[in-house]
């Protein structure tokens, strides 16, 4: 799963990057088959705000907001953070956050990205 994530994301800012020179040479050598996957993990994707009760290595305690896009109300959990995932700035207990979740392959939602509010 990690190193999907990884790959997606690489994949993502490549697309970026290179569509016009991809498209420009009209070729076809990308792997289709790795960036609809990668591109249906970021599709998944759900923001929420948060609170940092406290965070660890591989985990972080939050109480967040309603999540309607995956049925969940607020409530305060433990949330895995993901070996790859991004924090924009310090994360520090006691912060307002907004979370970027991404659903992993045993269909749990852990954490990709945290910033600072
Ligand atoms: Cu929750």
């Amino acid at each position: 799963m990690q190193k999907k994530l990884l790959i997606g994301a690489a994949v993502i800012v490549a697309a970026g990057l290179t569509t016009a020179a991809v498209v420009a040479q009209n070729t076809h050598t990308m792997d289709h088959s790795n960036m609809g996957m990668s591109m249906d993990a970021v599709e998944g994707a759900v923001h929420a705000k948060a609170v940092v009760n406290s965070i660890g290595e591989g985990t972080a305690n939050v109480s967040h907001g309603p999540i309607p896009e995956i049925g969940w109300p607020a409530m305060t959990m433990d949330m895995a953070v993901l070996p790859n995932a991004e924090m924009m700035g310090t994360i520090n207990p006691g912060d307002n956050v907004t979370m970027m979740l991404i659903k992993g392959e045993d269909g749990m939602y852990a954490i990709q990205a945290l910033m600072p509010e």
